[in-house]
């Protein structure tokens, strides 16, 4: 029997995508490939956004903010936001298929996480739009007479969004949902990796009737390419942007000249620890998953994991063996872990598989590339691994891998888990495993990051903040946050 491919079910195979400007479907002189990373193969074409193209997309954003679409009130937005939301729900076996067919994703991920999440993205902000009240403050005056103050929520003009490849739908639908329910106007760059989703919600938005120039997608690199000159352009108002620190860092130095807002979720070198009174098999099995979901490609994924030392041995000898249990394969086989994103990602990976071997790290499991002796060879897989024995300053425990490895190290004390976790640039999330309420607040408040999850990983409740502090991220979304990011809140004072 042949074995199933993403390619079989592609919604969009060998299609040349386009952009979206103004409502009107953009091809442009340059366009790129998109490569499957399970076998090497060209899933179809994509036209790559010039500055002109920037330009057009830009000036139709604004000129949907003079249209009706500025007009339109917060119900009618909503009401807007749910369609959109149905209509993945309706077409979410396409969207499913094109997220793993540009990833390589597993079915299991894609079907229970990356496309229910965009649609659920889309509603929760229609429900928080909803629910955001204006600000009032009565206030006293010489005259006896008073004042009121209230609040008005405007929305910040035109919004670029700019999203990574690892979780494409779910991070693109996270920003330009709030964005939208604000009363902006949008310009997403998916990465150029993952055209595709985002290609579908273009086609969602039309179908649904989202006036033309309020969603608009351009496709296109980063640097020099379609993300520079849409990050550059003076008439953009704001930035939302998901992705390494240093494409961060980029995009502030363009951004500057206007002086944009921004809004940054970035890089991580995530901590877990693992006390000696945890659960056992919740912290073992919650750690096989925050290391490996995605194969590592999540950026809340734990790549440090220090555990308390008289549990160090035993944990470290089960974490190797359910690593070495994992399978890995194509999105339809059932495998664990599918592919890297590319094979320029790999190779990224595995020099820090070499890194770790020449700094003097044991490899416990992994370490390579499997062979499949078929199609796959041609695609980006690689071995979960987990290493042990680095120093902490090594630079496989210092900088951001962003594939399946983990360092393991013990600690010995409550206080010194707390230094090695913080010892880092990074500060985006942690996890924390043990029974004992006390050191859970304990310990979370200590810790340097945005988001502490204690007994579990990545369990998400979209109303809360989200980012991170230190190089990974610039400010919160997340619930009312994103809301506040995505508008301008005025003032307005009355004199009675
Ligand atoms: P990346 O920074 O290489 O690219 C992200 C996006 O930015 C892409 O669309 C790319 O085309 C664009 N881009 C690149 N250079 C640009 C420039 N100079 N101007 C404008 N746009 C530019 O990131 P990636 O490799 O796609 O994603 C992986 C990274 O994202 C990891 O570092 C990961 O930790 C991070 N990430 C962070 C979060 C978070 O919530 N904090 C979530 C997911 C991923
Ligand atoms: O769950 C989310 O809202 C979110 N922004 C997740 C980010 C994952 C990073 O790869």
């Amino acid at each position: 029997m042949r074995m199933p491919t993403p390619s079989d079910s592609y919604p969009l195979q060998g299609a040349r995508l386009p952009c979206l400007v103004g409502g009107e479907l953009v091809q442009s002189p340059a366009a790129f490939e998109n490569i499957s990373p399970v076998d090497g193969r060209v899933l179809c074409t994509v036209a790559e956004a010039d500055a002109a193209l920037v330009d057009r997309a830009v000036q139709a954003a604004r000129a949907a903010l003079r249209g009706p679409w500025g007009r339109l009130g917060t119900v009618e937005r909503c009401a807007l936001l749910r369609k959109v939301a149905d209509a993945i729900e309706r077409r979410s076996a396409e969207f499913v298929a094109a997220e793993i067919a540009d990833t390589g994703k597993t079915l299991q991920q894609a079907s229970t996480l990356d496309i229910p999440r965009g649609a659920a993205n889309f509603r929760a902000y229609a429900d928080l739009a909803m629910a955001r009240a204006s600000e009032c403050y009565e206030m006293g005056t010489a005259d006896g007479r008073g004042a009121l103050n209230y609040s008005l929520h405007k929305p910040v003009g035109v919004v670029a969004v700019i999203a990574p490849w690892n979780l494409p739908f779910l991070l693109l639908t996270w920003k330009v949902a709030p964005a939208l329910a604000c009363g902006n106007a949008v310009i997403a760059k998916p990465s150029e990796e993952t055209p595709s989703s985002a290609a579908l919600l273009a086609q969602v938005m039309q179908e649904v009737g989202v006036p033309p120039g309020v969603f608009n997608l351009l496709h296109g690199f980063g640097a020099n390419s379609t993300g520079e000159a849409l990050v550059s352009h003076p008439d953009v108002n704001a930035i939302a942007f998901t992705g390494e620190s240093a494409t961060g860092s980029a995009i502030m130095r363009s951004a500057a000249a206007s002086v944009k807002a921004l809004s940054f979720e970035l890089g991580g070198k995530n901590a877990s620890l693992v006390f000696a009174d945890a659960d056992f098999e919740a912290a073992l099995a919650g750690t096989v998953r925050s290391v490996f979901s995605n194969c590592g490609q999540v950026c809340l994924c734990s790549e440090r994991v220090y555990v308390e030392r008289p549990l160090f041995e035993r944990f470290v000898a089960a974490l190797t063996e359910r690593a070495r249990a994992l399978k890995i394969g194509g999105p339809y086989e059932g495998a664990d872990l599918g592919p890297l994103i590319s094979r320029a990602h790999r190779d990224k990976v595995l020099s820090y598989y070499r890194l770790a071997r020449a700094e003097d790290g044991e490899i416990l499991c992994g370490g390579g590339v499997p062979q499949f002796d078929d199609a796959r060879d041609r695609g980006a897989f690689i071995e979960p691994t987990i290493v042990r024995g680095l120093r902490e300053d090594a630079r496989c425990v210092r900088e951001e891998i962003f594939g399946p490895i983990c360092h393991v190290a013990p600690f010995d004390s409550e206080e010194q888990a707390v230094q090695l976790a913080n010892d880092t640039r990074y500060g985006l999330a942690a996890a924390v495993w043990t029974s004992s309420l006390q050191r859970a607040h304990r310990v979370a408040r200590a810790m340097e990051v945005g988001i502490v999850w204690v007994n579990d990983w990545f369990l998400r409740d979209l109303r809360t903040p989200f980012g991170g502090v230190k190089l990974s991220g610039i400010g919160r979304e997340g619930g009312m946050h994103s809301l506040a990011f995505f508008s301008e809140a005025m003032n307005v004072c009355i004199k009675l």
